[in-house]
């Protein structure tokens, strides 16, 4: 083939040399450029998998508003399994199950709890859920959790990657609406970085309402192994998003609105905003020499503008700062600039003489490239190149960190290598490993806000888009659209090798510790075939194991207005052999999966005969495998 030919078909080196038989018999048998469509069919080969075949990545999704956490395959663009987080699940039960009850309600404040029973809830079953980042160890993803926030309720959550299901929930007290989040990367996770984005008084108890500048603003740090509150730092303005360094010694989060403005003229006055940049040793220096305030449980640290000026530094930035994202090279940080058309690169090898000798903090900028409009957040290629994208432009915008930063020392270069339209309004972006020191450059998703007219019309609420972009071969190819439902904000890339679930529970795991707790009570063995009704006054404990296509037990009797608490222990010990439980008319339904043990509390005041069926398409009997709940009338 031609030199000219290839050009005219775009093919990249992955195309020819990958599996693409098609496109190499097309290109040898001289069919025409014109015959194939443009550039984007013919790099779709590269991240169309054949059925069967297996993606190079996980992608772990936010769901914003609808509270859940996604796992794609990328570059397939599939959608593979919703992890119920902050939200109430009809399939898994997340949200009814004891076992999903206890992790949504022991992290709460007892004020909480109290706000909540007033309303007749034992938990929130909203979440607003923008920022999911694994583990790290030694500066990348170690596959043992996955960290979220929820901005809104005020939580932060984990998942383990062993059985990908949420096992810790924790309000964070004094904070107001938890936004940015990040784990450090550095020895390792170690911290969990949240940032709480809305301003209020420190003790929001009503005594103080209409005041703003009796307000104040809370960094909280969390220890990813326990899940309790490290410490917080009160600060100035309201924070963004967060990121760590690649050293263990800083973090630091973008803040708009340092005019603590309470409308949206206030809010956008100031050309310059900030970052802030926290001192993780003085930090806890201040902890260990007891500088804090002890507030509902937690170690309060003063870091506003003006205070002792250990812990933190503000950097003045333009203007109403979004995204951070720290470059894989270990050293430089990207904030992007939102209101203004430019993302400033902070170094962070700068920034110790910002502490030690109090230098001006403007001086560890060291590059500020105008990119276009709107810059939100950038992702890396591990070469020496960032993703910015921008909002308003509609595009991405590939540029060259290096050339960046000469450009500022006062060379005459561009920094821009290239932009592509994407569509539209994108928000974050994400590249394959991008976050971590291995980025490897293969792939980019650009999580875009709009669909409008990219996919059938389905009504007035549309999709969001998510794009692939194939940027393997040094330039930017979009090859995908992925639609998506409200409203995932930010994603991560991970090497499969890194990802290794389980196909059956561990029977020994601690998901249903307490309900192996009370069946030893009960004198009841959870691991063996169980038939068991234990009867604690007008309490009852229904004990039965399900095995392919049944219920140990056909029927049970219990009385009107007893409180029943069906344990179903699922003894399949085969991959994919997951039941369910659902008592029909009861509005009880749960997930059992394989050597998994589940329960459901109900009060059966309903008094007649209730079928009971499994609920996951278990077998070529699974419709046979029910059983029914007898209730008796309370005055029979
Ligand atoms: S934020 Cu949504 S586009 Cu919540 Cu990470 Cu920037
Ligand atoms: Cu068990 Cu369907």
């Amino acid at each position: 083939m031609s030199e000219e030919t290839r050009n005219t078909l775009n093919l990249t080196r992955r195309g020819m040399l990958g599996a693409t038989a098609t496109g190499a018999v097309l290109a040898t048998t001289g069919i025409g450029a014109s015959m194939l469509t443009a550039k984007p069919a013919m790099a779709a080969a590269n991240a169309h998998l054949a059925p069967g075949e297996l993606d190079e990545y996980y992608g772990f999704w936010s769901s914003g508003q609808t509270g859940e956490l996604r796992i794609l395959g990328v570059p397939s663009m599939r959608e593979f399994m919703r992890v119920p987080v902050f939200n109430r699940c009809s399939a898994t039960g997340w949200g009814q199950t004891n076992e999903s009850l206890k992790v949504l309600t022991e992290g709460l404040t007892e004020d909480t709890k109290a706000f909540l029973a007033a309303n007749g809830k034992k938990t929130y079953d909203n979440g607003d859920l923008h920022h999911p980042h694994m583990s790290f160890t030694d500066g990348t993803y170690d596959g043992r959790y996955l960290f979220m926030n929820d901005k809104a309720n005020t939580r932060v959550a984990r998942v383990r990657c062993d059985v990908m299901k949420c096992d810790k929930i924790i309000e964070i007290p004094n904070a107001h609406d938890i936004h940015g989040l990040r784990p450090q990367k550095f020895p390792r996770t170690g911290y969990v970085f949240a940032n709480g984005e809305h301003e209020a008084p420190l003790v929001n108890d009503g005594k103080i309402l209409d005041d703003p500048s009796q307000y104040t603003n809370i960094y909280t740090a969390i220890d990813g192994d326990t899940m309790e509150i490290a410490w917080q730092v009160m600060v100035s303005g309201n924070l963004d998003n967060t990121d760590c360094d690649y050293q263990g010694k800083y973090s630091f989060s973008t803040s708009y609105n340092s005019e603590m403005g309470m409308n949206l003229a206030e809010m956008t006055e100031n050309e310059l905003d900030h970052v802030v940049v926290f001192n993780l040793k003085e930090i806890e220096a201040g902890v260990a020499a007891g500088d804090y305030q002890e507030l509902n449980g937690v170690k309060v640290l003063d870091g506003r503008k003006g205070s002792n000026k250990k812990y933190t530094r503000y950097i003045p930035i333009p203007n109403s700062p979004h995204g951070i994202n720290t470059a894989p090279d270990g050293k430089h940080v990207c904030i992007a600039g939102k209101l203004s058309p430019t993302v400033s690169v902070m170094d962070v090898t700068k920034l110790d003489a910002l502490f030690d000798s109090d230098a001006d903090p403007r001086s560890a900028i060291v590059a500020e490239p105008q990119l276009g409009l709107g810059p939100l957040h950038t992702a890396y290629d591990g070469q020496g190149n960032c993703f910015t994208t921008l909002f308003l432009d509609s595009q991405v915008v590939k540029w060259n960190l290096e050339a960046a930063v000469k450009q500022y020392a006062g060379e005459d270069v561009d920094p821009i290598l290239e932009k592509v339209d994407v569509h539209y309004q994108p928000g974050h972006n994400s590249t394959s490993m991008g976050e971590t020191k291995e980025a490897d450059g293969k792939w980019l998703i650009s999580m875009n806000k709009f669909s409008k007219d990219r996919f059938l019309n389905v009504g007035p609420l549309k999709p969001e888009n998510e794009q692939l972009i194939d940027i393997s071969d040094g330039s930017m190819n979009l090859v995908h659209d992925g639609p998506t439902f409200a409203e995932p904000h930010d994603s991560i890339l991970v090497r499969r090798d890194i990802v290794n679930p389980s196909d059956v529970y561990d029977r020994n795991d601690p998901i249903w510790a307490d309900t192996r707790k009370q069946a030893e009570a009960d004198g009841v063995d959870l691991d063996d075939w169980q038939e068991e009704i234990i009867r604690d006054g007008n309490k009852v404990r229904v004990y039965m194991s399900s095995q392919a296509p049944t219920f140990s037990m056909e029927s049970f009797t219990v009385k009107q207005g007893d409180e029943v608490t069906i344990i179903v222990t699922n003894l399949d010990d085969i991959d994919d052999l997951t039941h369910g439980l659902c008592m029909a008319n009861f509005g009880v339904a749960m997930e059992i999966g394989p050597q998994a043990t589940a329960s459901v509390t109900f009060v059966a005041e309903r008094p007649g005969v209730h079928w009971y069926y499994c609920q996951w398409f278990c077998h070529a009997l699974h419709m046979e495998m029910r059983g029914r709940m007898f209730v008796e009338p309370r005055d029979a």
